[in-house]
């Protein structure tokens, strides 16, 4: 008799243990995910503004490569310009446009240059010296969004220069 009790005993214990095997191992791993998945979740929103962060300064700083190349271009064509004999403002005028910019938010410099120093600037075979400059400010990555975290506007002063041989004697010129 005693046998038989403690073999029931045995009994309901094992079926006591294989039930809980069965019913309650699911439900801590169940949670266990869960607490996984919002976690995880939690990383990514934290994450993700981050990313389109780094994201949109690498577009910013692709559009201001763009635009030191276009105003180098833009101050060579005025140089050409100017080795002709062209006048200051008709060489600010073509450098504007060639930079694709309004006059009034790009600066152009003439001078010439006295190579044999004798005091006279703009000999024929001297220089004509074209420089820009331009304050590019970048946009949405480095502008708002960083705004939006207090951090000031990222702003990059471009001032490309370019030398041109002149073809023409110019008077009255600017010497560098
Ligand atoms: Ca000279």
């Amino acid at each position: 008799m005693v046998k038989l009790d403690c073999a029931r005993a045995l009994w309901r214990l094992l079926k006591g243990v294989f039930q809980f095997l069965r019913v309650d191992r699911p439900a801590p791993a169940f949670a266990r995910r869960q607490r996984e998945r919002g976690q995880t979740l939690l990383e990514f929103a934290l994450i993700v503004p981050i990313m389109l962060l780094i994201l949109l300064m690498i577009v910013d700083f692709g559009l201001a490569m763009d635009r030191r190349v276009l105003l180098q271009h833009a101050v060579r064509e005025g140089a050409r310009l100017g080795a002709t004999g062209a006048n200051a403002m008709e060489i600010t005028e073509v450098t504007a446009d060639q930079a694709g910019m309004d006059p009034g938010a790009i600066i152009v410099t003439v001078c010439y240059l006295d190579m044999d120093l004798d005091g006279d600037a703009g000999e024929l075979g001297e220089s004509v010296r074209v420089g820009a400059i331009v304050t590019h400010r970048f946009t949405t990555g480095g502008n708002e969004i960083l705004s939006a975290f207090g951090v000031p506007a990222i702003e990059i002063e471009m001032t490309p220069v370019a030398d041109m041989r002149l073809e023409q004697r110019v008077t009255g010129g600017t010497a560098c």
